[in-house]
């Protein structure tokens, strides 16, 4: 517990940059749920069982196994975290000049494909960008965004579709199996691979078992093989999804991108059976793994989702619907409408509840999105701010505290000032960017 007094301090000498807090400053932590999950009784002990030879290690071979059993890849490289896996498959696939379409932007991937010489086109339906659209599956592709883009560009200059289920900066919207298999038979006819950004598929099983015709005696389990079996390649952040500290992976099919992808890796991660983990983190992921496609888990984790949406929507204060899988995005440009948006609303907003109450939150709107190739600033039409629940670490009483705090911040709204930027990294600006009021 912090005062106020010590909080208008903290957030003054962070840059009004919740990613610049030191956790101890803070009370309730939703930044992120990623690597903030609590590990089982389960995983520690896996922790127990880390074989840390250097070179096939034991545990390299029982994560391979979780991650086929459950995801249905034939081949696994671990990584040290998800944008290891986005920088080998980008290294590999994409040529300068190429095009990739995606499902909505997500900041790591988009910038790996930068970095590699592509360009991130986006091609999910116009609902996603729409903050009160109820579309249920708001992380659908748009079909005819994704023929045009085939027809402009060529097949040849794509390498591939970025398929992301939960679409995290659309607020963890799902994807459909209908338009999954739509997307698979048009990108099959031109040649084109799909790789899948898998690190809240669970969730999004849980959104297609609760909403798609067909499905709901289906468990989450069989839901994730199949949305699995529609893709060739995978990268996933182990951190959430997979409820581990730390880790990532890289999974495949195709035995000579892998064989690719395992030369990268020494040069980027480490030995192709560890990839930057310790032995002991492999094994904890494939229990992890094994653990988050149970119906039970994902159903509590999800209500408690739903649980502070509910909250938030009971006091009148809008955020993203229909709720999502890994948190609840508040409209920042709609709650702090007096502020244009280069004035930062997401990050004002953000600053503002951990001066109410020392709970932080991550700004997903302007300083997210960055800029573009010619150096402009990107204006996205969704301008959020993002509390995301960590799995199995909160009770709803925490719940009941961030929704009062949020709504004393927006009884208050009309008074708040906006922000300006002091100071501006060259890459992913929002993580060490500064701001003053
Ligand atoms: C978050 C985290 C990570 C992430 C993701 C999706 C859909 C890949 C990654 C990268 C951490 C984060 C990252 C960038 C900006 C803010 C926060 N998302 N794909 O909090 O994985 O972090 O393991 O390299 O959500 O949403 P990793």
């Amino acid at each position: 517990m912090t005062t106020e007094k010590q909080r208008n301090k903290f957030i003054i000498d962070a840059g009004y940059n919740t990613f610049l807090l030191r956790s101890e400053d803070v009370y309730i932590d939703l930044l992120t749920d990623s690597g903030t999950s609590a590990m089982s009784d389960r995983q520690w002990a896996a922790i127990m069982m880390g074989d840390e030879a250097y070179a096939g290690s034991r545990n390299y071979y029982n994560l391979e196994a979780a991650v086929t059993k459950f995801y249905g890849y034939k081949y696994t490289l671990p990584t040290h975290q998800g944008r290891g896996a986005e920088h080998i498959i980008s290294q590999i696939l994409i040529k300068p000049g190429d095009i990739i379409p995606g499902n909505m932007y997500f900041t790591t991937t988009r910038l790996h494909q930068e970095i590699a010489g592509g360009t991130f086109v986006d091609v999910i339906i116009d609902e996603a960008h729409d903050p009160e659209s109820l579309h249920p599956f708001k992380g659908n592709i748009d079909i005819d965004k994704l023929s045009a883009v085939i027809k402009k560009y060529g097949a040849k200059k794509i390498p591939y579709v970025t398929v992301s289920t939960s679409v995290n900066m659309a607020g963890g919207q799902p994807l459909s199996i209908a338009n999954l298999k739509e997307v698979r038979k048009l990108t099959q006819k031109h040649g084109i691979r799909l790789v899948h950004d898998m690190t809240r598929v669970a969730e999004n099983a849980y959104f297609i078992q609760q909403r798609e015709p067909g499905y709901k005696t289906k468990s989450i389990a069989k839901i994730i093989l199949e949305i699995c079996a529609l893709t060739d390649i995978a990268t996933m952040s182990a951190k959430k999804d997979a409820l581990v500290n730390i880790g990532g992976i890289l999974a495949m099919n195709d035995v000579k991108i892998y064989a690719e992808a395992q030369n990268l890796a020494v040069v980027y991660e480490g030995l192709h059976t560890y990839g930057g983990l310790a032995g002991r983190d492999m094994e904890a992921m494939a229990v992890g793994i094994s653990e988050s496609v149970q119906d039970l888990h994902i159903r509590a984790r999800i209500g408690q989702v739903e649980y502070l949406g509910e909250k938030l929507k009971e006091r009148g204060i809008p955020t993203v619907l229909p709720f999502g899988g890994h948190g609840i995005f508040l409209n920042a440009a709609k709650i702090l409408s007096h502020l244009p948006q280069e004035q930062f609303p997401g990050q004002t907003l953000a600053a503002e509840i951990y001066k109410d109450s020392g709970v932080r939150s991550m700004e997903r709107g302007i300083v997210s999105a960055g800029r573009d190739k010619k150096g402009k600033n990107i204006f996205p039409k969704l301008e959020l701010v993002r509390l995301t629940i960590p799995r199995r670490v909160y009770t709803q009483a925490h719940m009941d505290v961030v929704a009062e705090s949020v709504e004393r911040v927006f009884l208050r709204r009309e008074k708040i000032k906006g922000l300006t930027m002091v100071f501006e990294p060259e890459y992913l600006r929002f993580f060490q960017a500064r701001f003053k009021q």
